[in-house]
């Protein structure tokens, strides 16, 4: 997969995806990341990207020429399944939008500043937009980097048998169980007689009922299993 974020701070793209499970991504081709300045595109001069909006109010708003400019540049290189706006009045994110985008081949990410971009971007060139929750951000760099580690850990390949994404919280709708690692005993504190017990199909049930309780009780909100 390959996945492009334009963005007018590509500072804050740089360290995201150069660790762990991300960065091994990375360097087995299963993911590929290009950040690109949209102050590189832009016909105005000093890098302008951003303008007064029409009929006034506070805040500047994203010109349409830089962006349009830039995502036909883009375009010219690479066939996108989907452009996506990160904004706050987009879908909010969850685990099956994450699964849906994980099977995308390329992606472009388009990120919001300031009052956001002008309207005619969204109407012509976005398939879609995605707000990661209700909260306001100064900007979607941080947005596009939890989507592209959201959809980056679960394109195939990516997860060995370990870190596998079937055991998630949110896959299915549940809350992970608790997890325990040694010592089996600490100051007292005990680890649950079943996890040592060594009886696969116990253990799969124990940790079925776990999930089941820790959903009703933290997110009765999500829809039931
Ligand atoms: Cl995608 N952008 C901004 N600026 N704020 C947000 C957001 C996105 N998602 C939640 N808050």
């Amino acid at each position: 997969m390959r996945i492009d974020i334009l963005t007018v701070l590509p500072e804050l793209l740089e360290g995201p995806f150069s660790h762990s499970i991300l960065k091994r991504a990375r360097e087995r081709n299963l993911l590929e990341v290009h950040v690109h300045q949209l102050r590189a595109y832009t016909p105005y001069k000093h890098g302008q990207v951003d303008d007064t909006q029409f009929g006034g109010g506070a805040g500047m708003v994203m010109m349409v020429e830089p962006i349009a400019l830039a995502i036909e540049s883009l375009q010219q290189q690479v066939s996108y399944d989907e452009i996506i706006y990160l904004t706050p009045d987009g879908e909010r994110l969850n685990q099956q939008i994450a699964n849906q985008l994980s099977l995308k081949n390329n992606l472009l990410l388009l990120c919001g500043h300031y009052k956001g971009v002008d309207e005619r971007i969204r109407q012509h060139f976005i398939t879609r937009e995605i707000s990661i929750g209700d909260y306001v951000l100064s900007g979607g760099e941080l947005a596009a980097a939890v989507l592209t580690d959201a959809i980056g850990r679960l394109i195939p390949g990516v997860l060995n048998n370990e870190t596998s994404a079937l055991t998630d919280s949110f896959q299915d709708n549940l809350l992970a169980p608790p997890v325990y690692t040694r010592p089996a005993e600490y100051r007292g504190w005990k680890v649950p007689e079943v996890l040592l017990c060594g009886d696969p199909k116990k253990i799969d049930e124990w940790r079925h009922e776990q999930s089941v309780l820790r959903t009703q009780e933290r997110r009765p909100d999500l829809p039931e299993a």
